[in-house]
């Protein structure tokens, strides 16, 4: 009881002096090791992030792949293949019965390289993508936790 008491006691003395110290001690409290949680999920510094918008509309433009969001945290369908190196459009939809927004995130290993915008129930959008390097690709709900709940798909991208 009385060492931990003392030990919580140096704990407390040594951040403070970190704190208050700033510069001085910074050096020795590096390098900083990322944790299991910083390692895992988006990247915020994307390497590959490549440009894509998400526009309302009303219907799917000729050669758009269809994908819709929803009902629940799941794409239809869930398989996709597109070529490389061009602009590849999808024609997002959300059913009106939609209880949540949802949108669709690619991503490559943990580096998020393109997201479109978010739809409530009922909207549709087309979501733009350019000129993606082939290879395997994961796409993804970014709401809450629609990824955990199965919100996720293959999308391969061929030469
Ligand atoms: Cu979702």
């Amino acid at each position: 009881m009385r060492r931990g008491m003392i030990v919580a006691t140096l704990a407390l003395y040594v951040i403070t002096l970190s704190a208050c110290s700033g510069t001085v001690l910074a050096p020795t409290l590096e390098p900083v090791t990322p944790t299991a949680s910083e390692t895992r999920g988006p990247s915020p510094s994307p390497v590959a992030t490549v440009a894509a918008t998400t526009e309302p509309a009303d219907s799917p433009p000729t050669g758009a792949v269809d994908v819709q969001l929803g009902l629940g945290p799941v794409f239809h369908p869930s398989t996709l293949e597109v070529p490389a190196g061009e602009v590849v459009t999808f024609f997002l939809h959300a059913p009106p019965e939609n209880q949540e927004p949802h949108n669709m995130a690619i991503r490559m290993g943990l580096d998020v390289v393109a997201r479109s915008a978010f739809l409530e129930g009922g909207e549709a959008a087309v979501f733009a993508v350019g000129g993606l390097p082939p290879g395997e690709y994961r796409f993804y709900c970014e709401f809450e936790d629609h990824l955990a709940e199965g919100m996720a798909g293959d999308l391969t991208v061929t030469p």
